[in-house]
């Protein structure tokens, strides 16, 4: 029996499926979807239904702990705040706020990431603050800063409902939005069937139901999408009226597209050529175009040049604003539009431009600091550039909170020997020890979801709030609670000399956001936790104008680009050299949406002799991530219990590979070891999940002598977009070796996802793929 239903959304996507707890003598016991919201109208997806086993897990951290002679031992609070904050200080006098960075995440609540902003760039006045949101959405907000002058997500999910065609760019949308796959499936079902174009390598579900399905040779989006935009110009399917008022740039776009036929774009993407003019012309036929972007693009090759690429088309063609008519520059992680709209990442509070002084100088009055207070004599530090630092001995102090980069960044070797240094002060904020954690020097223990309350915005500016269910296990404190235990015995001030941070919960929290976000596009001045109390979540801006939100941005041309307003003055998408605002200002005088080209480049580690597979990396249904959560749900972890390698027939076939045949995949920065799975993949490419780290396994914290490399990252490439700064997680060069037979035990790869067994396993290439 259920004592208490208790308000949230999911945590573990960008979805934001509203959901209520269950909760039976002060523990949770389940959930049901919240049939009133307007994202998942009740519905949930597998890893909301049995992902809040882990909240109860046996191993949760439950206090503190300290290193000591080179162990973690329990420790507590107050000797762990000491040291924290006495490292802070010493840092501060001898080498100045640059020496200490923060690495935060995509998955905490509001009210922590502005706190958390507050605290490091007007408190420590440090630039190094960066979000996990680098690895996963810093080319979303890229993206639609350099087609529409700010961050913001134009379109709304409804327009699923109401798009006569759907175009998914390297979203495998089935696995990682199920909810909003349910969506186009009950479309697909009805009358009115919307036509689908799917970009993905992977026979993903949504390639599986597509009218048509380009499979391209891993990091050749931009290619492939200036052959689309090329066609479209050709055949004149472009809404000239809208391009008049609303843009700038048509000319130098069309100019730079001549060559990038169909014909010229099939050689770079081993695409037939009829097949890529087959879906510009449903691209263009489109009355009604929803597009999607996600990680296929954002942590591939060219991530934020493609991203642009989209935007364009939906320029050309007038398709913004309007129902069905939008583009998704899709949120991957919960909370990864909180990041970067509080600041917390590459960006500051409010998506102001640290390159206008009237914006920093607005800020500063936000705080009441002075302006100079707030570091902005060059870019925030992106998340990559930190861990370099702390590589160089620059950064001495590294305060990691809700992310796993021992799992979740490239190169593990390189990351673990980072984490591992003496000289550096690892901080780690988590509910479990996780492979990180293991390197830190004081271990927080957090709350989380269910045991905390908070906002959060989904990936459609849906605000969702998340009420406390249950108490945390143990000593473990939310992070809000953390932080502003730090920043009180810091002891940070104003100007006039105040308490710098003035709030004390989350409520109070969530007003200082409001009046941090008043006037700027992400506007919540119009939001109270009452109001998020009861119905359904509420799309920001929501003002006295627009007191219910707003579903669509866009709707009567480009609103936040006018060189006054604007997030940023651009960057160049080949080089990311950043364009200054007097450039802006003579290009975009009037702040419309910019048409932006870029030439394709090819990727920087084409396959060789040596590592002749393109290794690309992603996700299963089942898994959250590095686990932590999904791993300790005994339904999901058995759904997919532990890493795989997918090939395809073609490559099987000429292998003499089999099904389960134990595989070492390695690339010249290390190996992993999988059994193999034979799917529909692109022949040429081989696919790893990389949800599997170690602290399931014996080695702990990386691999051993005794155990192998299992974790994807242990492959992947140092190197990342150059505008948007996120890391390349999708084009790398591997080899293949057998290390074992299978012998007929299958791979532990779900069945009936994009990795199910191949339909076909004779070898001759499929029907749609290339
Ligand atoms: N089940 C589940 N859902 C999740 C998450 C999770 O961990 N598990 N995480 C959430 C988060 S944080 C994120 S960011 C999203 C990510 O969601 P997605 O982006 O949908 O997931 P991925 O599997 O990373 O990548 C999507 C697809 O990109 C394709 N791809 C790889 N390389 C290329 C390329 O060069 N070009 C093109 N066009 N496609 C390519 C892959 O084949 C893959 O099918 O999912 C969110 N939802
Ligand atoms: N090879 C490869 N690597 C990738 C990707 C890929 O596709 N391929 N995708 C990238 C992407 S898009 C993403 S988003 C990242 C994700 O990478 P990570 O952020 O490293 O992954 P998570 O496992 O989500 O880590 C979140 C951590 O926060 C903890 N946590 C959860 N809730 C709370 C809380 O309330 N408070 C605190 N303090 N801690 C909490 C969890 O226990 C967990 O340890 O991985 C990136 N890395
Ligand atoms: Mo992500």
């Amino acid at each position: 029996m259920v004592q208490r239903w208790v308000q949230t959304a999911s945590l573990l996507h960008s979805d934001g499926d509203a959901m209520d707890i269950a909760v039976l003598d002060g523990r949770i016991v389940g959930v049901r979807g919240r049939a009133v919201d307007r994202v998942n109208r009740g519905r949930l997806g597998p890893k909301d239904l049995f992902g809040w086993q882990a909240n109860a897990s046996h191993d949760r951290l439950t206090r503190p702990l300290v290193r000591e002679g080179g162990r973690l031992v329990e420790a507590d609070w107050e000797s762990a705040m000491q040291r924290i904050v006495g490292r802070s200080r010493e840092l501060l006098d001898d080498k100045g706020p640059g020496s200490l960075g923060f690495y935060t995440s995509g998955q905490l609540f509001l009210e922590e990431y502005y706190t958390l902003a507050v605290l490091a760039r007007a408190g420590i006045g440090t630039n190094h603050l960066d979000g996990n949101t680098r690895l996963c959405t810093a080319t979303a907000a890229e993206a639609l800063k350099e087609s529409f002058g700010c961050d913001g997500q134009p379109g709304s999910f409804d327009d699923i409902d109401h798009a006569d065609v759907i175009a998914l760019f390297g979203h495998n949308i089935a696995e990682t939005q199920p909810v909003q796959w349910m969506r186009i499936l009950d479309r697909l079902a009805g009358t009115d069937a919307p036509r689908i174009v799917c970009v993905d390598p992977r026979p993903t579900p949504a390639a599986r139901r597509a009218t048509v399905h380009l499979a391209p040779r891993l990091g050749t989006n931009v290619a492939l999408l200036n052959a689309l935009l090329h066609e479209i110009i050709r055949t004149d399917r472009v809404d000239h009226d809208y391009i008049q008022r609303h843009t700038v740039g048509f000319e130098e776009l069309a100019a730079r597209l001549k060559g990038c036929t169909p014909g010229w774009a099939a050689g770079i993407c081993d695409i037939p050529s009829a097949r890529i003019a087959e879906a510009a012309e449903v691209l263009g036929g489109a009355d009604r175009l929803l597009s999607t972007v996600l990680q296929g693009i954002y942590q591939s090759h060219q991530a934020t040049a493609a991203a642009v690429q989209v935007n364009n088309v939906h320029l050309l063609r007038g398709m913004l604003g309007l129902p069905g008519a939008g583009v998704l520059q899709m949120n991957g992680q919960p909370t990864a539009q909180n990041t970067r709209e509080c600041g917390a990442d590459g960006d500051l509070p409010g998506f102001r431009n640290w390159q206008n002084d009237a914006h920093i100088a607005d800020l500063a009055a936000v705080w009441n600091v002075e302006p100079a207070t707030i570091p902005h004599y060059a870019p925030p530090t992106h998340a990559m550039q930190m861990f370099r630092y702390a590589e160089q001995g620059s950064i001495r102090m590294l305060w990691i909170s809700a992310t796993n980069p021992a799992v979740s960044l490239p190169e593990l070797t390189r990351i673990r020997s980072i984490l591992a240094q003496q000289r550096l002060f690892v901080v780690v904020q988590d509910l479990f020890l996780t492979e990180t954690a293991q390197f830190a020097d004081v271990v927080l223990p957090a709350a989380t979801w269910g045991e905390k309350t908070g906002t959060f915005t989904n990936a459609d500016r849906t605000v969702h709030l998340s009420d406390k269910a249950v108490d945390p296990p143990g000593q473990a404190r939310p992070d809000l609670d953390i932080f502003l235990e730090y920043a009180r015995r810091m002891d940070f001030r104003d100007k006039d000399g105040g308490p710098l941070i003035t709030w004390h919960d989350p409520e109070s929290a969530f007003e200082a956001w409001k009046r941090c976000s008043s006037g700027r596009p992400c506007d919540y001045t119009g939001l109270t936790y009452d109001k998020l109390r009861g119905g359904s979540g509420i799309q920001w801006p929501v003002t006295d104008q627009a007191p219910d939100g707003t579903e669509r941005l866009y709707t009567d041309g480009i609103s936040w680009a006018h060189p006054d307003m604007c997030e940023e003055y651009g960057k160049d998408l080949e080089t990311g050299a950043a364009d200054s605002a007097e450039r802006y200002r003579s290009l975009n005088p009037e702040g419309k949406g910019m048409l932006k080209a870029a030439a394709y480049l090819p990727p920087h580690e084409p396959p060789s002799q040596e590592y002749p597979f393109q290794l690309t990396t992603g996700r299963t249904i089942y898994h959250f991530h590095t686990r932590t959560k999904t791993g300790r749900s005994p339904q999901l972890n058995d759904a997919a219990p532990d890493v795989w390698v997918e090939i395809s027939t073609h490559d099987a076939q000429r292998l003499d590979l089999d099904e389960g045949d134990l595989v070492e995949v390695g690339t010249p920065r290390g190996a992993l070891q999988g059994r193999l799975r034979i799917t529909d993949l692109r022949p040429g490419v081989l696919f790893v999940p990389f949800h599997y780290g170690y602290w399931d396994t014996p080695a702990g914290s990386g691999p051993n002598a005794a155990t192998p490399g299992r974790a994807a990252n242990e492959a992947t490439i140092t190197d990342w977009d150059p505008a948007s700064k996120q890391p390349l997680f999708k084009t790398a060069a591997a080899a293949l070796t057998l290390v074992a037979r299978g012998h007929g035990i299958p791979s532990p790869a779900p069945m009936a996802t994009a990795s199910a067994p191949a339909a076909d396993r004779t070898g001759a290439p499929q029907e749609g793929t290339p």
